[in-house]
């Protein structure tokens, strides 16, 4: 099918599935396919789902636009976050070196990494924008190993349908469902601009989404799990966001 075609019958079949009367035969649908994102009840429910079900058909596999090294935003802007605990400053003053990222849920072999471990994995580097939903951006170059390469080291399993990720800072966390968490561009970052990936950035290490908007970017990452649910985990809505009124999805 052309693209074209393909547009317009998503957005025909999805239009009427959103429509009051094809509300329910539209959810039965889009469920069958996988499309309902963990936030889809409520209110805000429909257009979470539109959005998200729009982007999985059209857009499953596209790429983050990436730029040339002429285009990192100099200075980078780094986003305030809440102090940091005691034991974040305990691992800094090691210089990190007891900073792990563990992975458990639907995998062979759970398994904990440390920063010295995915250092030595294959990397990637990519200069793309991220964009804070309040409206500033910027280029950096990022660099890191694809969490693809960890998701394959541990062995997902094939019921796994999306990757809880934490960060030391116990309100942040989030999660991304297999394609963004297989794609090509999410990387696990520890290094940004050729040096350290600097602790207003993250560093030492930070899950760089950049498909979604910036806060789906969780920094200080110390935990991944690998579920087939997303029930279980906060208040079963895929992450604090909804919570907070902002999206599941936040695909650009
Ligand atoms: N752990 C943690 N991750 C976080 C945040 C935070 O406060 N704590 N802020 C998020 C938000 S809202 C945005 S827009 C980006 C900001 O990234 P930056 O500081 O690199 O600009 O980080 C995201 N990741
Ligand atoms: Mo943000």
């Amino acid at each position: 099918m052309s693209v074209l075609s393909r547009r317009r019958l998503i957005g025909v079949g999805i239009g009427a599935a959103a429509g009051a009367s094809g509300l329910f035969l539209g959810r039965n649908l889009v469920q069958r396919y996988g499309l309902i994102p963990p936030d889809g009840g409520g209110i805000y429910g429909p257009g979470e789902t539109l959005t998200y079900a729009a982007h999985r058909l059209l857009t499953r596999h596209s790429m983050a636009r990436e730029f040339p090294r002429a285009a990192i935003s100099n200075p980078p802007f780094a986003n305030e976050v809440a102090p940091l605990s005691r034991a974040f400053k305990q691992l800094q003053d090691g210089a990190f070196v007891d900073w792990r990222l563990a992975i458990d849920g639907m995998v062979a072999q759970p398994a904990s990494f440390s920063l010295a471990e995915i250092k030595s994995f294959p990397s990637r580097s990519q200069i793309t924008h991220l964009a804070c939903e309040e409206g500033w951006s910027y280029i950096a170059e990022w660099i890191g190993t694809p969490l693809s390469h960890l998701l394959e080291m541990a062995g997902t399993l094939p019921q796994a349908r999306y990757v809880v990720y934490r960060s030391i800072q116990p309100d942040w966390w989030d999660s991304i469902d297999m394609a963004d968490a297989l794609h090509p561009q999410t990387l696990v970052t520890y290094a940004m601009n050729g040096g350290d990936l600097p602790v207003e950035f993250g560093g030492p290490l930070r899950l760089r989404v950049p498909r979604q908007l910036g806060y789906k970017s969780v920094k200080y990452i110390t935990s991944l799990t690998v579920t087939d649910s997303l029930k279980r985990f906060g208040k079963g809505l895929g992450s604090a966001s909804p919570e907070g009124g902002y999206a599941w999805y936040a695909g650009i």
